[in-house]
């Protein structure tokens, strides 16, 4: 049994995720973690909401909540959203805890005593009538180079070029449309990572598990040199500057910047894991207390790469501390719609609550697994989900596994009928089932999200090609024994497939489990399908589950198309 840490990237506070997020981060964390649990490993998944920044204090005043109150709202928001999906973590923490403050600035402590942070002046446009610094995406105005008027301060939509927002003409206030703007001088904490250059080029050598894209993502960085970074903020809301435990002098209107203090929340929400539940979160991270042994991977949108493969490391490793670094890093590119993106923004495309409204979480989850944008962005449309919907769980999973218990009701009285010896066909069945199985457990293992489901696919097919070949309702009449054989090989064979499909659709998995009396959450197979195939003895009682997926009609698509305004 090993140990094993999951996270997937922090979803940030303003508002409910839409299924681009959960499909690029969380699904394919979760999958992972049911899968290893089932293997038998010490699990541990923990995931926490970014709750930090200007955009949470934006989306907080445009709600007319403070900004306390507006996270902790949309932190229960997105928390039951995610149980409702069925997402297990084992901790949903809030970078905003103490233990994430406590931890940011204890950071930022040995990183200073260890020369690796100085304080340096910046000049930025403060905003008189809003009474703040505006960062970047916060300033607008004329661009110096083409002249179009709606230029954001750190880049012209309209040329392409990159600006300095002091150099915007007519500039203004996106927050309150002031032109009252000055550049005033204002001190920073800047984190050296330029001396932590060949550190870190070191570090993601050594990670013979990391995938090519975020391994090209690093070297992309580490080629052009690394730049010292600007870690801390004019902001209110945030985790305070301090200095040895004190309000560092000069800073007390300044907080870490959001970006600094985001990853440290997955050592801190393991420690509010721990605080909560007694567990021992530095058994987890420290390499001198227990984390030798533990394999840690993950889980985030391709955008967050170059922040995992050198930001945090550059904070760990700075820090010269013996904490655990990550072994897999499983990125994903973008989930589109319609030719273009999910926005949260501009609210475009299906949010995960209302997601939950339209269809059950397990026909999202296995459509986002079987469309992962895995090696390459994919493209949501209606008919690929009423294809993975209709076909793939309707006809080809909840058919079987209902015609097979609806005929064990009708003709043996919904009890596991005895007799009979397995014959060739079950015996070529053991053998491709036996050989799905490990197909399915390698996918699994190596993280290929849409080859788990691909492999998922082809054992549930073998089920009704089995059925139509051995034709149990023909036997029943001439040879009651073989029938037996049939029926109870095809109840085994439901109670393989909740099982092995528990890690991506882990509701209709436990209703099958109970259906045929086996426990849940389950065990993992072996890949003897002989022994994995009689586990479920003749003498038990099993009942038809009621209907596993409903069918998508017509009339839905057309609804949920004008609904979500898809297609246009
Ligand atoms: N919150 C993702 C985002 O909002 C960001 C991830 C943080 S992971 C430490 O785009
Ligand atoms: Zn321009």
């Amino acid at each position: 049994m090993s140990r094993i840490l999951i996270t997937s990237a922090l979803p940030y506070i303003n508002g409910v995720k839409h299924l681009g997020n959960l499909a690029g981060s969380m699904l394919p964390a979760d999958v992972h973690a049911r899968f290893q649990r089932a293997r038998g490993h010490e699990v541990l998944y923990i995931c926490a909401t970014d709750e930090h920044g200007t955009p949470a204090e934006l989306a907080a005043s445009a709600a007319g909540q403070d900004v306390f109150t507006y996270c902790q709202e949309q932190h229960e928001a997105q928390h039951t959203i995610g149980r409702a999906f069925g997402l297990s973590w084992d901790w949903f923490g809030r970078s905003s805890s103490p233990q994430n403050a406590r931890l940011t600035q204890h950071f930022a402590d040995v990183l200073e005593d260890r020369g690796l942070i100085e304080e340096r002046t910046d000049k930025l446009v403060y905003s008189i009538d809003d009474a703040r610094f505006l960062p970047d995406r916060y300033i607008e105005g004329t661009c110096p180079i083409c002249a179009f008027e709606k230029a954001r301060g750190d880049q012209c939509d309209n040329c392409n070029s990159l600006l300095d927002p002091i150099d915007l003409k007519n500039p203004y206030s996106v927050i309150s449309g002031s032109r009252n703007l000055e550049v005033r001088e204002t001190r920073h904490l800047y984190l050296l990572q330029s001396r932590l250059q060949d550190e870190i080029r070191t570090w993601v050598d050594s990670k013979a598990e990391f995938p090519a894209l975020a391994r090209s993502i690093a070297n992309k960085h580490l080629d052009e040199g690394l730049i010292d970074r600007g870690i801390t903020r004019d902001l209110a809301w945030g985790v305070p500057v301090t200095r040895g435990g004190q309000p560092r002098i000069g800073f007390e209107s300044k907080v870490f910047y959001v970006w600094f203090d985001a990853p440290i929340e997955y050592i801190a929400a393991t420690e509010e894991w721990a605080d909560a539940n007694g567990g021992d979160w530095r058994s987890w991270w420290r390499t001198d207390e227990g984390a030798e042994g533990v394999r840690y991977l993950e889980f985030m949108g391709k955008d967050n790469v170059a922040f995992h493969t050198v930001s945090f490391p550059a904070t760990v490793l700075g820090s010269g501390e013996p904490w655990k670094t990550v072994d897999v890093l499983k990125a994903f590119n973008w989930l589109n719609w319609y030719g273009g993106k999910f926005s949260t923004s501009e609210g475009r495309g299906v949010f995960m609550d209302a997601a939950l409204e339209i269809l059950p979480p397990d026909c999202w989850r296995w459509y986002l697994t079987a469309n992962s944008p895995e090696h390459s962005d994919s493209a949501f449309t209606w008919d690929q989900l009423v294809a993975a919907v209709n076909r793939d769980l309707a006809d080809v999973l909840g058919n079987f596994v209902n015609r097979i218990l609806k005929f064990c009701e009708a003709r043996f009285a919904g009890v596991v009928p005895e007799g009979g010896t397995p014959g060739p066909l079950e015996e070529k069945l053991f053998a491709e089932v036996s050989a799905r199985i490990a197909d399915i457990t390698d996918q699994f293992e190596a993280i290929e999200i849409r080859k788990s489901a691909q492999a998922l696919r082809s054992l549930w097919v073998l089920g009704n090609e089995y059925l139509q070949e051995a034709a149990p309702w023909t036997a029943i009449k001439t040879d009651p024994e073989r029938a037996a054989v049939i029926v109870r090989t095809a109840i085994n064979l439901v109670g393989l497939y909740a099982r092995v499909s528990s890690p991506v659709i882990p509701f209709a998995a436990e209703a099958m489990a109970l259906a045929v009396g086996e426990s849940f959450p389950p065990v993992w197979p072996t890949a003897d399908a002989g022994g994995e195939l009689s586990r479920i003895p003749a003498g038990r009682p099993v009942t038809a589950p009621p209907v596993l997926f409903r069918k998508i009609e017509d009339a839905d698509i057309v609804a949920w198309g004008e609904r979500f305004g898809a297609g246009d």
